[in-house]
């Protein structure tokens, strides 16, 4: 199989926090990632978005270039502290209207909009109020939040994920303090505390989904989006394979994250591992997490190696060496199989082989410098692209229903913690000058999607 199906979604993604800009303008109130990126020491370089790639005042030339990278869908994230300054109540009609104006221009260019309600900038007046994901009010309002995006977007946008990487803004904003951390960056006392915001999400996640459809005026997919961790067979035989398997479903991550979200239970053995850790349950909350989904969002960078190991696990998982080829992030290790191996584990390993799958983000950052012609020659970028979908046809030649691929990211972008010193993008960002130059990978990008194949 040389080609990808003939309606293969072909994409690009971006979130709110890391390209919009305009932290302040038309009403938008602060996000936890307002607070945190202007404390001094929190994100590097003292990088803060406030403006990022403006692209709430670039809206024409973006979806321009959009057009002209020939992307037949767009993800993008919608500001919750922007439509909602108070995370709950009023809703900012002004905020409203740039969504309006950035899915109108879309359509326009016959590019269909995937929107994320939830891409980690969550308003600060909750934070203040109770802590975010530390209290189930905010699974509530979230939901309430939901509601007025979806009644107000919802004839024009029919494809809705809910939350992104639901392990980035618990585990990463409330369980560490040494790495680059995520907002909030508090450390909870206990690892009780921090399973509960996973909880508190995973139920946001399916009040959300229970709110998007009971509001869309038009029948709409919903999805959740999730970097589980996808477990790679180090040889792809039998033995390795099942090892694979046993992990995908037995480490902690995915048994408290996309486990309960696809089956209603958390994983056994990260529960038995969490034992008295383990969150509080309420009667119900199983159900309302695991709500019906349209298709899984897979975000895949990286993945890790299993083997077959005479433990009472019956595998191991291998740590990468130092010197593992990696991309230009100190996780962002050259693992194409993950994006086969992570597809493939949904439906082997959860028993859910008809659930649709797409890459809701694969990319990588590289050191892209300007050349004396002024061009951009990311030759690594396109090396970790060709690699990831030829993974990705695979899948699809094994009859995975693989029905889409997003690349992260349509331009260089706000790096979290990173700041601006990571480049993602198909299209370089001078950040001093706001000039948009896309780079040989946009070239090479828009060849694969006109072909429909990997060149
Ligand atoms: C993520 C986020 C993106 C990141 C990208 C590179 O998946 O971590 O969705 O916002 O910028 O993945 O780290």
């Amino acid at each position: 199989m040389s080609s990808f199906p003939r309606n293969f979604w072909w994409g690009a993604a971006t979130a709110a926090y890391q390209v919009e800009g305009a932290a302040a303008e038309d009403g938008r109130g602060p996000s936890v990632w307002d607070t945190f990126s202007r404390t001094p020491g929190r994100v590097m370089g003292g990088d803060t978005g406030d403006i990022a790639c403006d692209h709430y005042h670039r809206l024409e030339e973006d979806v321009g270039l959009m057009a002209e990278l020939g992307i037949g869908h767009y993800r993008f994230s919608i500001s919750w502290p922007r439509v909602m300054p108070d995370g709950r109540g009023a809703v900012n009609e002004r905020g409203v209207d740039f969504y309006r104006r950035l899915v109108d221009l879309l359509l326009r260019h016959g590019i269909v909009p995937h929107a994320t309600l939830f891409h980690w900038d969550s308003p600060q007046a909750l934070e203040d109020r109770y802590g975010s994901w530390r209290s189930r009010e905010m699974a509530k309002d979230f939901a309430e939040y939901c509601s007025a995006v979806v009644g107000r977007l919802g004839d024009r946008v029919t494809h809705w994920m809910t939350i992104n990487e639901i392990r980035c803004f618990t585990h990463m904003g409330y369980g560490v303090n040494e790495l680059p951390p995520h907002a909030p960056g508090t450390v909870l006392p206990s690892r009780k505390e921090l399973l509960q915001t996973v909880h508190h999400a995973l139920l946001a996640h399916g009040l959300g989904c229970q709110a998007i459809r009971a509001v869309s005026p038009a029948p709409c997919h919903v999805s959740l989006v999730d970097n589980f961790d996808a477990y790679v067979p180090v040889i792809e035989t039998p033995e390795h394979i099942d090892a694979a398997r046993r992990a995908f479903v037995g480490e902690h991550l995915n048994g408290c994250i996309l486990v309960p979200a696809l089956t209603g239970s958390y994983g056994a053995r990260a529960l038995e591992e969490l034992g008295p850790d383990a969150p509080d349950i309420l009667p119900g909350d199983m159900q309302t997490i695991a709500q019906p989904l349209d298709a899984l969002g897979f975000n895949v960078y990286t993945g890790h190696y299993v083997r077959a190991a005479d433990n009472p696990r019956g595998y191991e998982v291998l740590p990468l060496p130092e010197n593992y080829p990696r991309m230009h992030m100190p996780w962002l290790h050259l693992l194409p199989e993950a994006l086969y191996w992570g597809a493939r584990l949904i439906g082997d390993a959860l028993r859910k082989p008809a659930l649709p799958v797409f890459i809701s983000e694969n990319g990588c950052a590289c050191e892209d410098a300007r050349g004396p012609g002024g061009e951009i020659i990311d030759l690594g970028r396109i090396l970790y692209g060709r690699a990831y979908l030829r993974s990705a046809l695979r899948a699809v030649a094994d009859g995975i229903p693989l029905i889409g691929y997003f690349h992260w990211s349509l331009m260089d972008n706000f790096e979290w913690a990173w700041g601006y010193s990571r480049r993602f993008g198909l299209i370089y960002v001078d950040y001093a000058t706001g000039a948009r130059v896309p780079k040989q990978s946009f070239r090479w990008y828009h060849n694969v999607i006109r072909s429909n194949r990997v060149v």
